[in-house]
């Protein structure tokens, strides 16, 4: 087994990204990124921006390469360091696109068939079902394996790919010998899966068409309260958790809790009475005061942006060490012949 521990400094591995399609909402924050910044004195932290996997979507050029930045200002400003984690650009590192290729090899047509995520996004984008967006898990699967990582957190969106990146990793570690660390997913117990603010089924989605489904990140206090406001509940006047009877006060329930720690029953303790008009107003003021120092930081990181790019380049120099091991080790195994020193 000695071939699957992780190098460097001996810390277990973490990896983790997101990707710059759209304004980041409360459900990337509480589902992902606010969860992110915990492990980084006792990781081994990557995270990425993975701009390989948002091109499965046609994007603006020019948009792509500023949402590039801003996200990465967006980690920042939540408290990754980059002197401490290595938060890097998936494209600056090619062994992604390298491993994907051969991993794809070792993925079938049916496990890739069942990802929920796909079917949803061939739903959604009839005109462009592209193939990457059929093997976009197995570049997801690239990203995680290629830093022998032991643990992915991720919003429960992303689970069956993590199942699927398992897969592969057992896949190959059986067929050849111990060369992929086994991932564990790492999922938030309250806010995994934060829903849409109009339509209280579907999940709160970036790339949403309607911008009061979602409530982004950076949204000034007077949007968050607004949205807050107009969001769907129902017909009751009793805050109290039930998903299959009251999925919009449920999830208003989940936003609350995450923001503030309460859990459930004390939530519907704290609102025993109070109507709808109150609890909503205080959900509004937990995301907008919460996310507060985030805008704030963000502002300042932002306006920087060759400060930026210039860690980006420092970070993606030590993500391309690690990642090359992973690689040469597949390339071996696999049967190819080792890269002419020259190179
Ligand atoms: P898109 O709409 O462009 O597909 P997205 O909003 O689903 O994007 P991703 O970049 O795919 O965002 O996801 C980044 C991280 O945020 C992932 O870990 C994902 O699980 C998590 N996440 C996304 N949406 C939610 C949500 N509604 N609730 C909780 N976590 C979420
Ligand atoms: N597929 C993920 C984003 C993503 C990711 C990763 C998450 C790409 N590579 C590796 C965790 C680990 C998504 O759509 N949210």
């Amino acid at each position: 087994m000695a071939e699957t521990k992780n190098e460097g400094n001996g810390k277990p591995v973490i990896f983790s990204g997101i990707q710059p399609s759209g304004n980041l909402t409360i459900g990337n924050y509480i589902g992902a990124l606010k969860n992110f910044d915990q492990f980084q004195n006792d990781y081994e932290c990557y995270y990425c921006v993975v701009d390989l996997h948002s091109i499965t979507v046609r994007q603006d050029a020019a948009r792509l390469r500023k949402r590039t930045v801003e996200l990465t200002a967006l980690y920042m400003a939540v408290g990754l360091d980059p002197e401490r984690s290595t938060l890097y650009v998936q494209s600056h590192v090619s062994a992604h696109a390298e491993l994907a290729w051969i991993l794809n090899c070792y993925s079938y047509m049916g496990e890739m068939s069942r990802m929920t995520q796909f079917k949803d996004k061939s739903r959604k984008n009839e005109e462009n079902i592209n193939v990457g967006l059929f093997t976009y898990p197995v570049l997801m699967a690239a990203d995680i394996l290629l830093y022998q990582t032991n643990l992915v957190p991720i919003g429960e969106d992303q689970r069956q790919h993590l199942e699927i990146c398992r897969d592969i990793a057992i896949r190959f570690n059986n067929a050849y010998s111990p060369t992929f660390a086994v991932p564990e997913a790492y999922i938030p117990k309250v806010g995994a899966r934060v829903m849409s603010l109009q339509e209280p089924t579907s999940k709160m989605s970036k790339s949403d068409e309607n911008a009061d489904n979602f409530v982004a990140i950076l949204d000034p206090q007077d949007v968050v309260m607004r949205k807050f406001k107009r969001a769907v509940t129902d017909s009751e006047t009793e805050v109290r958790y039930d998903v299959q009877a009251k999925p919009g006060i449920t999830n208003l329930m989940s936003i609350y809790g995450a923001m503030t720690g309460k859990d459930m029953p004390a939530i519907e303790k704290e609102f025993a009475g109070r109507g709808y008009g109150d609890f909503k107003e205080a959900v509004g003021v937990s995301v907008a005061e919460g996310l507060r120092p985030v805008r704030e930081k963000y502002a300042a990181l932002v306006a920087d942006a060759p400060a930026i790019e210039a860690m980006l380049g420092r970070c993606a120099g030590r993500a391309e060490q690690v990642a090359r091991k992973t690689l040469t080790k597949v390339q071996r195994k696999v049967g190819f012949l080792p890269r002419p020193r020259s190179m």
